[in-house]
């Protein structure tokens, strides 16, 4: 349930590490832009403080924050419907992240299983900012007093943790000062799959470029792709139930319903018994023309960096407005004197 005594407003952020993804598109951004056109307040964020807790080469990170922006507009967010800009311009995220790494315990974060996803084996070598991420993400959507949070399905844990941190700071200092915010998972595609690997996530970060369509990938590279990805040698079922075992397949169908806005249900009814010969060029076609216009777009806005620039400006101010007194009230509440003039 949400808390009514909260305004519903929508928070939700994206790092900036390079190679936006056709799963960052469909189970984030096109998202985002339907809360946009809900009439909720929306406030997005490029969360560069994020990306930092693995190693970014500072002018990629300058590029690739840029490159998010773009897609954010090219994708249909507006920055004046939309609060857009970058995390690290809004210093309150940074102090609200400090307080709540002191909320939250330990045996919390070790729950987490993006980090250990992330980490592997090699936990030990990985910096302290990945590991407390989470709590860094609850003071993203909390210092916003945000009630709805877009996201895939691979962050519910975090939102979940969310919940846990803002219950625990009401509790420990008897107060309902935080809102329980809600994740919001839904649509055909909230789990975009490797088109290697049908088990394993789309992500920015996998070493197989083979793996992801980049928003970025121009329509040859979106028809290569697709032409590559892994399936199987069985023609497409009748229902959905009889791909269950067969990843890949079911990935590929379910891509195409979320970028037609249909359900798996009906774009399986539409295509039983072809096979994958007859189904990918299909899926390449709609990809390119839904994608192509996107990637056209954000080529034009990158042409003019100043601009962009100048917005992330402007939604920090806009942001900072909100986040400021939330951050206030935090530090009274627990005790810290504020007294600067
Ligand atoms: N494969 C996916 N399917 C659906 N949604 C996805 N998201 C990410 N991958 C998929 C959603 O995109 C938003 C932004 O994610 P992020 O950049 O903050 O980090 P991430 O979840 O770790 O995404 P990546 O692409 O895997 O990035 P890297 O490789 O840099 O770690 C989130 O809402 C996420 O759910």
């Amino acid at each position: 349930m949400t808390d009514t005594k909260f305004t519903p407003r929508v928070f939700s952020g994206i790092q900036p590490s390079g190679n936006l993804t056709l799963g960052n598109y469909l189970g984030a951004v096109k998202r985002f832009v339907e809360m946009q056109e809900s009439g909720i307040q929306t406030i997005y964020c490029m969360v560069d403080l994020h990306a930092v807790t693995v190693w970014q080469d500072p002018e990629t990170l300058r590029h690739n924050t840029r490159e998010l922006a773009a897609a954010y507009i090219a994708c249909g967010l507006d920055a004046e419907k939309s609060i857009l800009f970058n995390q690290s311009q809004v210093s309150a995220h940074a102090e609200l992240g400090w307080l709540f790494g002191c909320v939250a315990r330990l045996g919390w974060m070790n729950r987490m299983t993006q980090f250990k996803d992330k980490a592997g084996k090699n936990a030990e070598k990985m910096s302290l900012g990945l590991y407390g991420y989470p709590a860094l993400m609850a003071a993203d959507i909390l210092v916003y007093h945000a009630t709805h949070v877009p996201v895939g399905e691979d962050q519910k844990q975090h939102v979940e943790l969310t919940r846990d941190i803002a219950a625990k700071f009401n509790h420990d200092f008897k107060t309902d000062f935080f809102p329980q915010p809600e994740p919001v998972i839904d649509g055909a595609a909230t789990r975009v799959m490797s088109l290697r690997d049908g088990t394993k996530k789309m992500s920015k970060s996998d070493p197989s470029d083979l793996s992801r369509i980049n928003m970025t990938d121009n329509a040859d590279t979106v028809a290569k792709k697709i032409r590559k990805a892994k399936t199987d040698p069985e023609p497409l079922p009748d229902n959905l139930e009889d791909l269950a075992g067969r990843p890949e397949a079911r990935n590929l169908i379910n891509i195409y319903a979320a970028l037609n806005g249909q359900k798996p249900e009906e774009v399986i009814a539409e295509v039983s018994g072809q096979q994958f010969g007859q189904f990918k060029p299909l899926l390449a076609d709609l990809a390119v023309a839904k994608l192509s216009p996107i990637g056209d777009e954000m080529t034009r806005l990158m042409g003019d960096v100043a601009e962009i620039d100048r917005i992330l400006g402007a939604g920090a101010d806009r942001a900072a407005e909100i986040a400021e007194p939330i951050l206030a009230q935090t530090f009274d509440i627990m005790g810290m004197i504020r007294s600067r003039r």
